[in-house]
């Protein structure tokens, strides 16, 4: 029988190339869009098929923040599995929408669980929680692993706290199969271009090709454990599948400054990045994570998961997919000028 899946976040990163896996797999999915005067689904147009054909992507308008109406949906739809992956996910912007991000990130969790709730009384269900390495903060042990105490240092990691113990307290308290995965960053050509992996790799395709001059970025010295965000959707995928509800971590096991990652990137399109990043303060943040680094043991040894793309290649696949962008843009600018 078809699988279905809800999903949160849809729109986003991880909520494209989920919904990618899922319908390549044979899942009905269902994905949480909000209402926006604009159109946001540019990552997801290329999911849409011929109308005459049995859908396998459906999109419904909604907001975690509404608890009721996600109720309703969730009864309507009765899917299988749900990935919670909606939130407000900037960390610096957590600092300047604290409660807002509350209620997307924490509240918006809870209203899930409460809906898978309602549903597992009379359907099993099965439910995913975004949930992220930002959590360790000010980090009380390295590698990080499952067992690392949290010691959150932003208003979004403080969120993503509370939606952890809360996915564990609905886990043992009605017996719902809530698991966590506990992501270290992920990123790609889909990334937001105000991350900094994204934010360097667009600068540095618009510099070669003589569209910007300069890129300004803060601290260089904080570490990450960077992955591809493909990789990591599956990773969500077995989490759902195993056996048990269970949390994980899901990470490299490799760790890097945005220093190295700038190397990597304007190294590779022979540019020297000492000439063109200068550093502004407003980049920089209330309380830094110094240094991510997960311990990604469990879930190789439970779900069978490994990291398949090194920073290295991970680097190439978003400068190549960036320059291209640089080159439309530079061929755009030329055409138009040349009309006078
Ligand atoms: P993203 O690109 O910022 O996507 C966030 C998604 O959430 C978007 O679809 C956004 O919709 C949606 N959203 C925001 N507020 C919402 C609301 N109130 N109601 C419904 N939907 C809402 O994030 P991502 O990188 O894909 O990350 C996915 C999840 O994993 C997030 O929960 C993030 O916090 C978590 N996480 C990410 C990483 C990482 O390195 N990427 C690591 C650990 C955990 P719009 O398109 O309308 O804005
Ligand atoms: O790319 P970032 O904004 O990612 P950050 O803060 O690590 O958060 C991301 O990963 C988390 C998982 O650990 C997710 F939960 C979260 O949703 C998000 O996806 O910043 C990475 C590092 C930081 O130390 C930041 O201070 O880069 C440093 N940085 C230096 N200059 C910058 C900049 N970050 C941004 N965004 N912009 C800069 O100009």
């Amino acid at each position: 029988m078809t699988k279905s899946a809800l999903i949160t976040g849809i729109t986003g990163q991880d909520g494209s190339y989920l919904a990618e896996l899922l319908i390549a797999k044979g899942y009905l999915v269902h994905g949480l869009v909000r209402r926006s005067s604009s159109f946001s689904t540019g990552r997801i147009d290329h999911l849409y098929q011929d109308p005459h054909r049995k859908p396998s992507l459906l999109l419904h308008y909604g907001d975690l923040t509404d608890g009721q109406a996600l109720t309703n949906l969730v009864l309507e739809l009765q899917p299988d599995e749900i990935y919670n992956l909606g939130a407000q996910s900037h960390v610096r912007v957590s600092y300047d929408q604290p409660v807002y991000t509350l209620q997307t990130v924490g509240v918006g969790a809870l209203n899930v669980l409460e809906a898978a709730r309602l549903l597992n009384k009379t359907k099993p269900v099965r439910v995913y929680q975004a949930s992220s390495s930002e959590m360790y903060g000010d980090v009380l042990e390295t590698p990080q692993r499952e067992q690392t105490p949290f010691n959150p240092q932003s208003p979004y990691a403080c969120a993503k706290v509370y939606a952890f113990h809360q996915t564990v307290n609905y886990r043992r308290g009605y017996d719902l199969f809530a698991s966590n995965g506990i992501l270290f960053n992920h990123e790609s050509e889909r990334r937001g271009e105000t991350f900094v992996t994204r934010k360097i790799t667009r600068a540095a395709g618009r510099i070669k090709m003589g569209l910007q001059k300069k890129l300004y970025l803060g601290n260089l010295d904080a570490k990450r454990d960077w992955g591809y965000a493909k990789d990591y959707v599956d990773a969500m995928w077995r989490i759902l599948q195993h056996d048990e509800p269970d949390d994980f971590v899901i990470a490299t096991g490799q760790t890097q400054s945005v220093r190295d990652f700038l190397a990597l990137v304007f190294n590779h399109l022979d540019l020297n990045w000492e000439d063109y990043v200068e550093i502004d303060q407003r980049y920089f943040r209330p309380a830094e994570v110094d240094l991510l680094l997960g311990d990604p043991s469990k879930a190789r040894e439970k779900l069978g998961w490994t990291a398949a793309t090194d920073l290295k290649r991970l680097a190439q696949i978003m400068i190549e997919h960036d320059l291209e962008l640089a080159q439309r843009e530079a061929h755009l600018q030329s055409f138009v000028k040349s009309q006078g």
